[in-house]
């Protein structure tokens, strides 16, 4: 367990950690000389039962909350340190303010200084700390009097500290490890150490590791748990980690060393945050601020998502833009500061890690919020599903924000229903009703439109798409429609033949004075063979009554229907002569020394007139079945992947 000092400056904060442990964590040269802690300070206990108690001792100065906030993010429990002469001061009022913002609900309240005062002194101090806390998650906190000159309380104190380590957290224990680096330096002869407090996980000697957000690789070398070489280190342990792979100035207070599944950098989040009471002036939007996660700290502008500028002591959901990349995920605390750093502004959590671009005021986003802040990713993830956003719950990303270890998500995507479409890496995530709902609307459109014209092979994509919903925001982008409709073609309840879909039963056909025309011209396009199609000059030949508009139009229309394909202005082959074609020319292509398709052997080996070799081979490169370059075409794409679904007289 990590207790945490927190108060104002020289109220005796140092001092309690040296009279509990005995060990002065001042020491470098600047702190001895100035008589003040500039830099976090580390100091150990090992108790009775064998664990080990980690103190983390902050600066109280007023332009070192910086250093504070490095060190009050890792700690389980508050020793709260205020000199019982002064009372409460400044920082022990912005100390507690983060304290409260980060959550933290455990702690004690030093009352030090106890020999300078009266009795009635120390009860006047004692009630204006217990007011102090009064709003706050510390409210119900010991507040003890102590002594370090006369060693007066110190026996409580100490029992109340062992007693508070009696209390694990085998919650954090889960999920994939993560340590907020607050110390990097190097040891002669063993190499870059870095040290920390593990926020999630198990970190073992040999474990290959990640510098986040900068993405190096390590591993780790050797390890030092509270103090101890051990093998293993966990959540909630100060760890020391000796890592391979990086200089020492490669990584630096502020990074995260985590396990690869939870590096992923992000430079937008999204959470509620809670302005302070004591701000002057409401939070208004565009305001740029110091953002602090982790040991990290980094420029930030926050975006208001919703109402107007954040009264002082109002809560409100906010987006914030980033200066570069951090490493954060769904639920890690942060504080804001102003941005020359003089005041704590406020604080929150991240509720999304990966928040899109962000559009203010968008009431959908505020549900995706209130969603993902519930605290069981089941939850979150059943009321994201719930809101049906088009474009589904992207539920890699999910994952990844809430730390879940690979059987855990796994136990997830089992508790919670949902359909699964695989889009890549990314697996999107859909509420089965909404697919349902997408696929009868799809087939609404579609039946209608079979009704309206029985001889059309169907609609295309694009035109499907645009059906769906007259607002562009209430259907899914074009990406995930094309994912979707795959789905439903594999379910069976849509056919794709061409770039045309259709309802499974529906079969194109053509209807009076069309079908009798076509009845007409399809012997002749068929009587000469794959390599001999009939030119439309010479079919109009063959019969003077029939007009040229007439049967262009009809052939257009089985073109559409995928019966026939229109190759330059004189040409219609049929969808299985077409095919050979291409099969013909794949094949001399493969046969030939520089793997193109030759025009004259084309017509040599297949005996199709000049007059049909051109346009064809055009065709072929327009719809990129072939390229042409300086040593003939060169074959792109399969001609039976390409022309073999289509093949139907
Ligand atoms: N009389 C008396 N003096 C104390 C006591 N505790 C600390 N002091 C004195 O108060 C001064 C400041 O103590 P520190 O422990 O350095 O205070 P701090 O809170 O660590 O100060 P910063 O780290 O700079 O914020 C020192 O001169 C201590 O000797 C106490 O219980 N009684
Ligand atoms: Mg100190």
């Amino acid at each position: 367990m990590i207790i945490g000092t927190a108060g104002h400056i020289d109220h005796g904060k140092t001092s309690l950690v040296k009279a509990l442990t005995g060990i002065d964590t001042d020491r470098l040269k600047e702190e001895k000389e100035r008589g003040i802690t500039v830099d976090l300070g580390f100091a150990y206990q090992p108790g009775a039962d064998g664990s080990v108690l980690g103190f983390v001792d902050v600066p109280g100065h007023e332009r070192l909350i910086r250093n504070m906030l490095a060190g009050a993010t890792g700690i389980d429990h508050v020793l709260l340190v205020v000199a019982a002469d002064d009372g409460p001061m400044p920082q022990t009022r912005e100390h507690l303010a983060i304290l409260d913002l980060l959550g933290l609900a455990r702690g004690v309240v030093a009352l030090t200084k106890a020999d300078l005062v009266s009795g009635e002194r120390l009860a006047q101090a004692t009630a204006e700390v217990r007011a102090l806390l009064a709003p706050t998650a510390l409210a119900d906190a010991d507040v003890l009097p102590v002594s370090c000159v006369t060693g007066q309380g110190m026996e409580a104190l100490a029992r109340h500290l062992a007693q508070a380590r009696a209390e694990p957290d085998p919650a954090r224990e889960r999920g994939h490890f993560r340590l907020a680096v607050d110390r990097s330096f190097s040891l002669p002869g063993i190499g870059t150490v870095v040290t920390g407090t593990a926020a999630s996980g198990r970190v073992a000697v040999g474990d290959r590791l990640v510098v986040s957000p900068g993405g190096r690789a390590v591993r780790v070398r050797g390890l030092h748990a509270q103090n101890r070489r051990a093998d293993t280190g966990r959540a909630g342990e100060r760890l020391a980690l000796n890592l391979a792979g990086v200089d020492k100035g490669e990584v630096a207070r502020g990074d995260w060393i985590v396990a690869e599944p939870a590096h992923a950098p992000t430079q937008r989040i999204e959470g509620r945050i809670r302005v302070l009471a004591s701000e002057a002036k409401p939070l208004a939007h565009w305001t740029p601020l110091h953002l602090h996660l982790g040991a990290a700290d980094v420029g930030a502008r926050i975006v208001l998502l919703e109402g107007g500028a954040i009264a002082p002591g109002a809560s409100a959901w906010v987006q914030l833009e980033l200066d570069r990349p951090i490493a954060a995920l769904r639920g890690d605390r942060f504080i804001l500061r102003d941005q020359s750093a003089l005041r704590t502004v406020g604080g929150g959590s991240v509720a999304d890690a990966f928040a899109p671009p962000a559009r203010r005021h968008k009431r959908e986003r505020l549900d995706v919020l209130a969603a993902l802040a519930q605290p069981n990713p089941a939850d979150a993830l059943a009321a994201l599903l719930a809101l049906a956003p088009p474009n589904g719950v992207d539920f890699t990303r999910f994952v990844t924000q809430c730390n879940l270890l690979q059987g855990d998500a796994q136990a997830l995507a089992q508790a919670v229903p949902h359909r699964a479409i695989h889009a890549g890496a990314t697996t999107l995530a859909f509420a089965p009703r909404q697919i349902d709902q997408l696929g009868a609307r799809l087939a609404e459109v579609l039946a209608a439109h079979h009704r309206r014209a029985p001889d059309s092979p169907g609609l295309t994509v694009e035109v499907l798409h645009r059906a769906l919903a007259t607002k562009a925001a209430a259907r899914p982008g074009a990406a995930v429609f094309a994912l979707l409709l795959g789905e439903l073609i594999r379910a069976g309840s849509l056919r794709r033949s061409g770039p045309y879909l259709s309802l499974a039963g529906h079969e194109a056909s053509l209807q009076g004075a069309d079908l009798k025309l076509w009845e007409r011209l399809q012997p002749w396009l068929a009587e000469g063979g794959w390599n001999h199609p009939p030119k439309l000059t010479d079919m109009l030949a063959r019969d003077r009554t029939l007009h040229r508009e007439a049967v262009t139009r009809l052939l257009n229309k089985a073109a559409r229907m995928g019966k026939v394909v229109a190759v330059g202005p004189e040409y219609f082959i049929l969808a299985s002569h077409l095919c050979e074609l291409a099969v013909q020319a794949q094949a001399l292509a493969q046969a030939d020394e520089h793997r193109r398709l030759n025009v004259k052997t084309y017509r040599e080996r297949t005996g199709i007139s000049r007059h049909l070799s051109l346009p064809l081979v055009e065709f072929f490169d327009h719809i990129g079945f072939t390229k042409r370059d300086p040593e003939g075409r060169k074959i792109r794409r399969d001609a039976n992947e390409m022309f073999g679904h289509d093949a139907q007289g």
